[in-house]
């Protein structure tokens, strides 16, 4: 299970996977951030799409080619801006991810490479969404055997430390549950 799943220190522009995940605005018409970053990688193209594709609501997703990245696409979901946690925002913040893998699937695509979604400009504190990002991915690679790796990308140490904390966690609870 856990050599599915990658923590990485870097830049998700420069990953070479099947679709990397921008954490957009509802526009998809560019930001700052991540978004900045794959728009500025990808080259101008990817905005003359962007905006052919209506926008896209928080907790989905939509696809687009990579253009001048490695990777031959860019799924786009939309995190929630953190409101103090009482808004929905756990289970909108999952349905990005689940939303995301399901693209990738039904795109018959293997690997897929994540961002801390909603984790700068939006506010999410890093350790909750730490949790929500690697639950998704391991409920889904439960199930499917196919799939072949989710990374998960940090910009900087201390998201890396957290990512890599979170999983030992989660790992530990998995095995005292099916001890
Ligand atoms: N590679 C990997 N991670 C990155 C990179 C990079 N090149 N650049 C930043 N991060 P943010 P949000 C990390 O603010 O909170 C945009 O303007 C960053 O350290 O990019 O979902 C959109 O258009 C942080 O951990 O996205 C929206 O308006 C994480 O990516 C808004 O920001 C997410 O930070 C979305 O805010």
């Amino acid at each position: 299970m856990s050599e599915r799943i990658r923590i990485l220190r870097g830049d998700i522009t420069q990953q070479k996977v099947d679709a990397i995940v921008n954490a957009a605005n509802t526009s998809l018409l560019g930001g700052g951030g991540v978004d900045g970053a794959i728009h500025s990688a990808a080259g101008p193209e990817l905005l003359e799409y962007c905006k052919t594709l209506g926008g896209c609501l928080t907790g989905h997703a939509k696809i687009t080619p990579g253009f001048r990245l490695k990777a031959k696409y860019i799924i786009h979901t939309v995190g929630p801006v953190w409101r103090g946690g009482n808004y929905n925002e756990d289970e909108l913040l999952a349905n990005c991810y689940k939303n995301s893998i399901r693209l990738a699937v039904k795109n018959k695509l293997k690997s897929i490479a994540f961002p801390a979604i909603s984790t700068g400009v939006y506010g999410f504190p890093l350790e909750r969404a730490s949790g929500i990002a690697l639950n998704t991915a391991m409920e889904f690679l439960n199930v499917d055997e196919s799939f072949e790796k989710i990374v998960f990308v940090c910009f900087d140490d201390r998201a890396f430390n957290i990512y890599n904390q979170t999983l030992k966690e989660i790992t530990e609870i998995n095995k005292t549950d099916n001890s």
